[in-house]
């Protein structure tokens, strides 16, 4: 038996992933997990929670990056670990989370290529889905509620998530249009594209 796939679905804030890789998860069940970054339970994960949560708990731009980075590096091995077992891997958000949003703050110094750096060794996935929804994302329930959900924001990370996919993106990448789309062809879209990567599954790991 091969090892399992590493996949990940990536997006804006509210853009339908959470959703996404639950159906996802629903579909390769039982030889599937899932893991949504930031992973909030963990020892740094609480830093991160809180930040997030709690506008007025303030940390310098470049500690909360490296936390968001070292979250990953957290679950890395169990990660890794799964996938030699034949298990397939969700991600919900990943590395080109970590670098957008960050580089979206303009802050001087964090650069693609900084911010990125604590994540170079990270597992490559095997597929990475980027959902894009025109529409943008500030009328979903509940949007405005963490630090980073504000229109502006958003903004500025769409167009960083362009850049920092040009320049760390590769075949694997799709971006899928999910504007105007329902959750069922969504869920579609995506089955269509998991099914392709699962009749020619990768055996070798990759690496940012
Ligand atoms: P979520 O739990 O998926 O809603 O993510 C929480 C927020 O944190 C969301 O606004 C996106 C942002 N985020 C997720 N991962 C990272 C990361 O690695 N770095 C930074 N700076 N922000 C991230």
């Amino acid at each position: 038996m091969g090892r399992g796939q590493l996949i990940l679905i990536e997006g804006l804030d509210r853009t339908g992933k959470t959703t996404q890789t639950e159906l996802l998860l629903n579909n390769l069940s039982p030889n599937a997990e899932l893991i949504k970054f930031p992973q909030r339970q963990t020892p740094i994960g609480k830093i991160i929670d809180r930040y997030l949560t709690d506008k007025s708990y303030e940390l310098p731009d470049q500690a909360i990056h490296l936390l968001f980075s070292a979250n990953r590096w957290e679950l890395i091995d169990s990660i890794k670990s799964t996938l030699d077992s034949g298990k397939h891997v969700i991600l919900d958000r990943y590395v080109f989370s970590g670098v957008a949003y960050s580089v979206g703050k303009n802050i001087p110094g964090m650069d693609i290529h900084w911010c990125v750096s604590p994540d170079k060794g990270l597992m490559r996935p095997d597929l990475t889905l980027f959902l894009v929804n025109e529409m943008g994302s500030d009328s979903r329930a509940g949007f405005g509620e963490e630090r980073y959900e504000s229109v502006g924001m958003q903004q500025k990370v769409r167009k960083q998530f362009d850049l920092v996919l040009k320049e760390l993106g590769d075949a694997t990448v799709k971006t899928l249009n999910v504007t105007g789309k329902t959750i069922d062809e969504v869920e579609l879209m995506i089955r269509r594209q998991v099914d392709n990567l699962l009749s020619n599954p990768n055996e070798e790991y990759h690496h940012f």
